[in-house]
């Protein structure tokens, strides 16, 4: 029993009484951590269960929904529901946010969530994961307009991830760095593994969909060429490239050696606003690697900043290791803008 790492509620404890997070955020977390630890279950066991496969609906995006989808948002709801300061949540499986408060006052919180993120992974028994983000509000807001959920990232308090991989982490920031912990088979228990975790400045590595390439603007066209001519293109050394179809796979490894990941817009999901959603993926993931000191960019701007316009809104995202983000944003910069369309391909 690895009785000398920290528990996830005594680090907790901690961070309570030296940054203030609220117990309220305390115990929230660790309901959220126990739904985390109940999917990974229903993971496991899903094929004994008949869980695998499709569940014959389709989500908001259109996308049909695999069964353990729903079951995922139902454990997420279910124990988002046990924190009696939580007002609403927003899920990427359900298309209105879900009230949980008539009358959302000052402190309470916004629960946005994938349940299962990269769940194309699941039937093939690839690793998938889980993100949430928090945000606590600082008015009161009217629960019968779902307008009042829309929020920039900025307005996040805490943000974090599960991943259901040959091990299950659960990675949080409260906005004092970002910190990991494992789940330690037996107990049940999550212990700090990671304290402080820190993206590298410089990488050579990247993860994009490269089957993509066909319709992908020019600055992300440019990156992309450069990095795979290797040795003797103008980047002067060889690359290596890692694509997991599961967002929160690829930023855990970011997150733990460094790296870009880039799914930008591009001329076939241009019309859409790109392919992941700001609220319930890109705004978590943005705050974590701003936190672990790397860049969250659009290609244009800030990810954090972006006001959004609607609960399921997608938006372009470039993550990761500051100093290869700025290069690509740099690309963006030198790009004109055409009318009409966000970049020219
Ligand atoms: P999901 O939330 O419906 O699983 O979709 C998001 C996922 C990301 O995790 C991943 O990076 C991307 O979609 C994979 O897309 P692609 O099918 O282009 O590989
Ligand atoms: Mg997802």
């Amino acid at each position: 029993m690895p009785h000398d790492r920290p528990t996830l509620r005594q680090f907790l404890l901690k961070d309570y009484r030296t940054h203030g997070t609220e117990k309220d955020l305390v115990f929230l977390l660790e309901d959220i951590a126990t739904a985390c630890r109940v999917i990974a279950s229903r993971i496991r066991n899903g094929s004994f269960a008949g869980d695998l496969g499709s569940a014959g609906s389709t989500n908001i995006q259109g996308e049909t929904q695999k069964q353990l989808d729903v079951i995922a948002n139902d454990e997420f709801e279910g124990h988002c529901r046990n924190c009696s300061r939580v007002a609403a949540l927003v899920s990427e499986e359900v298309e209105d946010v879900i009230w949980l408060k008539a009358t959302p006052a000052v402190g309470d919180y916004i629960v946005y969530f994938d349940p299962l993120d990269g769940s194309s992974n699941l039937d093939v028994n690839l690793s998938v994961g889980s993100i949430f983000s928090i945000v606590q509000l600082t008015e009161a807001i009217d629960a019968s307009d779902d307008r009042t959920v829309l929020r920039r990232g900025t307005e996040q308090i805490c943000a974090g991830y599960a991943v259901y991989g040959p091990a299950m982490s659960f990675v949080i920031t409260t906005g004092a760095g970002v910190h990991g912990f494992t789940n330690h088979l037996g107990s049940g228990e999550f212990r700090l593994v990671s304290r402080d975790m820190t993206i590298p400045e410089e990488t050579d590595e990247f993860a994009i969909n490269a089957s993509r390439h066909s319709s992908w603007n020019q600055p992300i066209r440019r990156y992309f060429d450069e990095c795979v001519a290797g040795k003797d293109g103008p980047r002067g050394k060889t690359f290596n490239m890692r694509w997991t179809a599961s967002m929160v796979l690829d930023i855990h490894r970011i997150l733990t050696r460094g790296g870009v990941f880039l799914y930008p817009d591009d001329s076939a999901n241009r019309a859409q606003g790109g392919k992941l959603r700001l609220l319930y993926e890109a705004n978590p993931m943005a705050m974590l690697i701003e936190q672990a000191g790397g860049r969250a960019t659009t290609g244009r701007d800030r990810i954090l900043d972006v006001q959004p316009t609607s609960s399921h809104q997608r938006v372009p995202v470039i993550f990761g290791s500051k100093a290869e983000v700025e290069r690509i944003e740099g690309y963006f910069e030198e790009s004109p803008v055409s009318v009409g369309a966000q970049d020219p391909v």
